[in-house]
């Protein structure tokens, strides 16, 4: 862990932790289903390629079964597996159909990382579903 300290990038802690992508967000977006109720969450971000330092919009697509799900409260919590990069959350609106949209950006990264995580949220009713999506962005 000494070398967390001193100097070395953190793409290279990155890449020693194991951790790997699950997401290729330049090639579309990536559906998961959250294990509970046949809730499945579709992310997306663009423009395309994703870059750091530039506004971004952040889209995630609800469906129970075949059903758009309309009601549920929406948050995106981005974070860098491995270093604390601040509170990076964004709130997204309902658009239509099932679809939730919202504004935000990546900050660059001062050690070189490019693996981020988004965390998204939906909040139903007061029930939370929490699903991850590890992606890199250029
Ligand atoms: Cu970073």
């Amino acid at each position: 862990m000494l070398y967390l300290i001193s100097g070395f990038t953190m793409q290279d802690t990155q890449a020693a932790s194991g951790i790997k992508t699950d997401c290729a967000i330049n090639a579309g977006p990536c559906l998961k289903k959250t294990g509970t109720d046949n809730v499945q969450i579709e992310f997306d971000i663009t423009p395309k390629p994703v870059n750091m330092m530039s506004e971004l919009v952040f889209a995630v697509v609800v469906k129970q079964g075949e059903q758009p799900v309309t009601d549920a409260d929406i948050t995106v919590d981005l974070t860098m597996p491995g270093m604390f990069m601040g509170i990076n959350r964004t709130v997204l609106e309902h658009i239509k159909a099932g679809r939730y949209e919202g504004e935000g950006f990546l900050p660059a990264c001062p050690h070189g990382g490019k693996l981020w995580k988004a965390a998204v949220a939906v909040n139903r009713q007061g029930k939370v579903s929490t699903v991850s999506y590890l992606f890199e962005v250029q």
